[in-house]
């Protein structure tokens, strides 16, 4: 047994798990009619309904009892403090800082931050407001109408989010692309459309050695060069986010056009720094500035209030209590507002690279469950597919529904039915459908005896499966900050619970190695031998049937 799982605070919550195992949330709700007060949070315009799920007042009290046992509190201390939390790479870890207020001080190595972060957003209000305002145009004079972000994982997944998110706020006059994939066909299909004269490229590489990034900002390079039959074309129609300021200039990046952010960022954390700027080029500055500053209310919020009221901490902990105390293995993200139909992929990234790992911070292997498989879709979209398995299958899956208020396209009773749904689908999960239940429903159709038997069992629903509801105003650029600040703070409290260095990704760097390692012998013509049967069998399939070599 590890210590954590031999301490005094879990032991305690596998004693109570026994104990919740034998109530449904139905007879909680039935015995407690303030289960709902009880059970949820509010901040802003933010409210999280936590009440579904399987726990009691003391549920939450053990789960705070190891949440302060692993020190939470001064974890976060040491995070917002600027503190080289990230061992194993030697970095502090300040998303946070990214979106502090101008004036406030956060210092790295003895360094105030703060100034330097207040300096590159500057550098994109300044670009932001020329690209749109059509005072920065192309190398032929025409004003740009396309942007293409050339990145991937973490330097496009948060500003792909972001930009459909915020889509209500996003321009008329620019047209946003993501390409990411090496797979050609994206950049391919992406350019089809595209005029090189009124076409911005970003390339965001926090490393800019990323080989689908560079191979893919090569190949644009190419397009526009070959296309404006001019090399200076270049200098106006790209730009580059980085930390390597001398690989941006080896590429051949107008100096100008480069935006530096930091290594106390990692590229998960990155849409507020100027890994945003394409969300920034389609919503302007004013609301990119809203989106960090609804991030920083909940920094605020997580940083000074009481675990008992803290929403990330609450989110944590009860992600920690399915996965290691039920064995689920499994979260759902669930959108009911199509502009967050990005956001399940986002969280993938956020939470799966960032705690799916499998040692603690001093390398031991771990002998408890880390990060579930996060995984979603929007709206009742899944309703019409994977809900049969939340329902009715044999996994117990905790998932969270979220949806805006108000809608930004009201329309007839769209939105009242889009709600209608989502609120239904919570209460269904919770409550099930007793065989007493069912049976009565049955008998209510005409059926009986045989008939209605065998029937019975497939219109039983267990409920008592978990869920969370997070409702906000409305989808602005504030409100998003928030929610993803809160995803992101609720990752830390579990990596802090569970032992884990939250902000390295050595599972990354593998592909990146590995990727390079195999390409020369797909580039040759010669059979290889040189790895395991199945590889070589792939390899030489592969080089056989493209004409590359014969048999
Ligand atoms: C994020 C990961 C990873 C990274 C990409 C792109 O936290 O480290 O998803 O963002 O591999 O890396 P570059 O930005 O260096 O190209």
């Amino acid at each position: 047994m590890s210590a954590l799982t031999d301490s005094p605070a879990w032991q305690a919550l596998v004693a109570h798990r026994a104990i919740i195992g034998r109530q449904t949330m139905r007879e909680m709700f039935r015995a407690d009619p303030a289960r709902f007060d009880k059970f949820s949070l509010r901040l802003d315009g933010l409210l999280l309904d936590y009440s579904k799920n399987l726990i009691t007042a003391e549920t939450l009290e053990l789960l705070l009892k190891l949440a302060r046992q692993a020190k939470v509190e001064a974890w976060v201390a040491r995070m917002f403090g600027g503190e080289k939390i990230n061992t194993s790479e030697g970095r502090a870890v300040l998303h946070t800082a990214l979106r502090a207020p101008r004036g406030s001080r956060i210092t790295v190595d003895g360094k105030d931050v703060v100034p330097e972060v207040h300096r590159v957003l500057d550098q994109m209000r300044r670009f932001s407001d020329g690209v749109r305002g059509g005072s920065l145009r192309g190398h032929t004079g025409k004003a740009f109408r396309d942007v293409v972000n050339i990145g991937i994982g973490g330097s496009a997944l948060g500003p792909l989010m972001v930009s459909e998110a915020l889509k209500p706020y996003g321009s008329a006059q620019l047209n946003m692309h993501f390409v990411s994939n090496v797979d050609a066909t994206d950049l391919a299909e992406t350019t089809k459309r595209l005029d090189p004269e009124t076409t911005l490229f970003i390339v965001s590489s926090k490393t800019f050695t990323t080989q689908e990034t560079l191979t893919n900002a090569r190949s644009a390079r190419a397009w526009l060069v070959d296309r404006l039959k001019s090399e200076e074309a270049v200098a106006r129609h790209f730009a580059a986010i980085s930390t390597n300021l001398a690989a941006t200039s080896q590429f051949g990046i107008n100096p100008g056009n480069v935006f530096e952010f930091w290594d106390w960022v990692g590229g998960r954390y990155s849409v507020w720094s100027a890994i945003g700027l394409p969300v920034a080029l389609y919503i302007g500055m004013d609301n990119f500035e809203r989106f960090l500053a609804g991030a920083h209310a909940m920094d605020r919020h997580f940083h000074e209030t009481p675990l008992e009221r803290n929403l990330p901490a609450i989110m944590g902990m009860l992600g920690i209590w399915y996965a290691d105390f039920f064995g689920a293995a499994s979260n759902a993200i669930l959108p009911y507002d199509r502009y967050l139909q990005h956001f399940p992929a986002y969280l993938q990234q956020l939470e799966m690279e960032s705690n799916g790992k499998r040692v603690d911070r001093e390398g031991q292997e771990v002998d408890y469950a880390t990060q579930m498989v996060v995984w979603g879709e929007p709206g009742t979209d899944g309703q019409h597919s994977f809900y049969q398995l939340l329902h009715q299958g044999t996994r117990l899956i905790p998932a969270d529904f979220l949806a805006p208020v108000t809608s930004h396209n009201p329309m007839g009773d769209h939105h009242a039915m889009l709600l209608s749904n989502c609120f239904a689908q919570t209460e269904a999960l919770m409550l099930g459908k007793t065989a007493e239940e069912a049976r009565a429903e049955l008998a209510a159709q005409g059926l009986t005896g045989l008939e209605l038997e065998a029937l019975l069992p497939c219109k039983v629903f267990p409920g008592n499966r978990p869920t969370n509801a997070l409702l906000f105003d409305r989808l602005d650029p504030h409100t998003l900050g928030m929610l993803v600040a809160l995803y992101e703070h609720k990752v830390f409290v579990q990596g802090v619970v569970l032992d884990i260095n939250s902000f390295d990704q050595w599972g990354v760097e593998l592909g990146k190695q590995l990727a390079g390692k195999l390409l020369p012998e797909l580039l040759g013509n010669r059979p290889v031998s040189s790895h395991d049967a199945s590889t070589n069998g792939l390899i030489n399939h592969y080089l056989v049937a493209s004409g590359k070599t014969g048999c």
